[in-house]
Parts: C-alpha cells; sequence; structure tokens
C-alpha cells in the first residue's frame, strides 16, 4: 500500500491511495472530489472509470459536482426550506427557487483537513470538516468526518461521521460519476444494474418529489433483475422524461434485505459493487451534463458517467413516509459506503 501527495495550484493537495494490485485512486482535500478511481479489466488493463477534470482548476467551479462530498443535505430541499422542532429554517435557494446539494457554500467547496493513515492492508486519508450553526441556514454546529480507505480487495470504503450541538439535517453523500468502460470509451447506456428496490420517489417537472411513491413493476425503474441503463434513458415513460430523459430518482431499498447494487459493463469485464448501509440511492445518468468540458480523457457529454448517490431523502422533510434527514443534538451520523471493484469474464 502506499499514499502519494501532490501540490495542487498550490492551494490544493491531492491524494493518490494505491493497493498492492496497482488500483489508485485520488482525491483531492478540496471538496473531497475523487478526481480518479483506475481499476483494471478484464485484459488486467488499469484504467480510469470516474469523471474528472483535465485541469485541477477546473474544480474551482465544479457546477455538476464531479467525485464531491454533498453535504449538510444531499438532494432537492423545496422552496429551499424547512421546518423542525416548530422552527422554520432558511436556505440559499441555489437552483431556482430551491435548494441543492447543501448550496454555493456545501462541503464540495470546502478545503479539507486531511490526516493520512496507512495498515498493511489499507491505505487513506481521513477528511475533517467542522460547519458552523447558521452557517447557509442550517441550525447547529457540525464536526463531519469522511474517511477514504482503499483496501488490497479493491473497495474504496467511504466512511462518514458527524456529530452537531443542536438537532439539524444532515445526510452526506460522494458525487462520483462512474463510466466503467474505461478511460470514457462510451457512454454509460450499456451498463447494467442490480437493486434490490421495489419503489422510487415520484419527482415533478421541477424535480422536486410530489409525495408520492411509485413501485417499479413493469417501469423501466424495476433493477430487481438486471437491466439496461439505456432502457431508461431511451424510454418515452414520464418518469424518464420528466427527469430530462434518464435517471435521477431516489429509490428507496427494500428492508430486511442486503442494500447492495451492481453495475456491470460487458465489454471491459468490470463489475462495482456498491454496498451501503443507506436506506436509498439516487440514481442519475447525468442526463443534463453538458457537452465539450474537457475531461481527463476527452470531452463530456450527456450519458458520460452515471452517479450513485448513497443517502436519506431530502423529500422527508416536506412529506411523511420517506427516510428522514434529521440528526438529534449529539447523536452521532454514522454511515458507510463501499464501492468494490472486480472483474467478470
Ligand atoms: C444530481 C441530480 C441533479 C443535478 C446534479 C448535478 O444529484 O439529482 O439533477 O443535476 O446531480
Amino acid at each position: 500500500m502506499k499514499i502519494e501527495i501532490q501540490d495542487i495550484l498550490s492551494k490544493w493537495k491531492l491524494y493518490t491511495l494505491v493497493n498492492d494490485n496497482g488500483m489508485k485512486v485520488s482525491f483531492l482535500d478540496f471538496g473531497g472530489i475523487i478526481t480518479n478511481i483506475s481499476v483494471p479489466d478484464q485484459t488486467n488493463t488499469i484504467e480510469n472509470v470516474v469523471l474528472g477534470f483535465k485541469n485541477y482548476a477546473d474544480y474551482e467551479k465544479n457546477s455538476n459536482y464531479f467525485g464531491a462530498i454533498i453535504g449538510r443535505v444531499a438532494g432537492r430541499i423545496q422552496d429551499a426550506s424547512f421546518t423542525i422542532q416548530n422552527q422554520t429554517f432558511l436556505l440559499e435557494a441555489n437552483e431556482g427557487d430551491h435548494h441543492l446539494h447543501g448550496g454555493s457554500g456545501g462541503y464540495h467547496q470546502v478545503i479539507w483537513r486531511a490526516s493520512p493513515f496507512q495498515t498493511d492492508d489499507t491505505a487513506g486519508v481521513k477528511l475533517t470538516h467542522k460547519s458552523l450553526g447558521g452557517e447557509g441556514g442550517y441550525p447547529g454546529t457540525i464536526e463531519v468526518a469522511v474517511t477514504y480507505t482503499l483496501t488490497n480487495s479493491n473497495e474504496l470504503i467511504l466512511d462518514y461521521d458527524g456529530k452537531s450541538d443542536e438537532t439539524t439535517v444532515l445526510t452526506m453523500t460522494n458525487h462520483s460519476y462512474f463510466n466503467l468502460s474505461g478511460n470514457l470509451a462510451a457512454t454509460i447506456h450499456n451498463h447494467h444494474v442490480t437493486m434490490e428496490s421495489n419503489e422510487f420517489v415520484e419527482l415533478d417537472t421541477r424535480l422536486i418529489p410530489t409525495g408520492n411513491k411509485i413501485n417499479v413493476s413493469n417501469t423501466p425503474f424495476d433493477f430487481r433483475t438486471e437491466r439496461k441503463l439505456g432502457d431508461g434513458i431511451n424510454s418515452i415513460s414520464a418518469q424518464n422524461k420528466v427527469a430530462n430523459s434518464g435517471y435521477d430518482h431516489y429509490f428507496i431499498f427494500n428492508q430486511n434485505k442486503q442494500q447492495s447494487i451492481r453495475v456491470k459493463e460487458e465489454t471491459s469485464g468490470r463489475v462495482m459493487k456498491i454496498k451501503t448501509t443507506q436506506p436509498g440511492v439516487v440514481m442519475y445518468t447525468a442526463n443534463t451534463l453538458v457537452e465539450g468540458l474537457d475531461l481527463s480523457e476527452g470531452k463530456s457529454r450527456p450519458y458520460l458517467g452515471v452517479c450513485f448517490e448513497t443517502q436519506a431523502s431530502p423529500a422527508s422533510l416536506h412529506h411523511a413516509g420517506f427516510p428522514p434527514v434529521i440528526l438529534k443534538a449529539h447523536e452521532l451520523y454514522e454511515k458507510q459506503t463501499v464501492f468494490s471493484f472486480g472483474i467478470e469474464r
């Protein structure tokens, strides 16, 4: 195991974790942004499987949230406001009338304090940050930590911890866009996904949850048996159309099942498995990714990556019956998501 550290633009640090199989994970202390995950394909060719900019300076804006830590609350908060314990809190409306991904000063824009660590079989970095009560409109001073650990079994473990001095809201995620074809060889239409989810959250035309859950049966949202992402991207179903043709929806995991997702790309043979303690995932197929950004292996275009934003549901702040994002004062927030990479011939 190895950790390499590089200075970037004399303001950020880039950490690269390398395991004994040659798998590499690189990320910045700025936003905790994962810039590169390099893993072997079936011919043992090691290639990058996430979208990242060619020039580090482009991460400064990063309006697509490439690879970043998202918080305090991942996803959209309707009308940029919520009420807890009879108190209403107003947040920044940074997408129309709504609040998206923690606002302009969210965790994706913070330089995190980084502490590297290493054992025989793991290498990692613990990123910590303190967000003050009132910042961005959110109540409670929170100490958060996100730890990235690479193992010799080609797993990337993301551990999220947090504690607040007042009751508040918190659901963090990582916004990596995966593309298992390797070095952007193709779009994600032919990525096959399997997950145990009977229901997903219906969206209105503003991508705000309506409060309804839809059963996946007989829809392109049924991933209980393997389905390719192209099915939803090319579908005329109203919910795929509303999301700008594709997926941008919260899938609720079935209770009492192991919460895991499997993603497979046939040409490369790469398989990614995601295991999480979170109650659901936003699967976003980069429907509105702008064209022509300079990425490390080519130009951006829609459907070039797929995000699996494991998290609770911000819809819970306005509707009953959704996985809650409330964190009580002094309660420990502890979540884990593991991405593991392999091949299948
Ligand atoms: C996802 C989506 C949004 C948005 C953003 C970049 O989380 O839910 O629609 O486009 O990422």
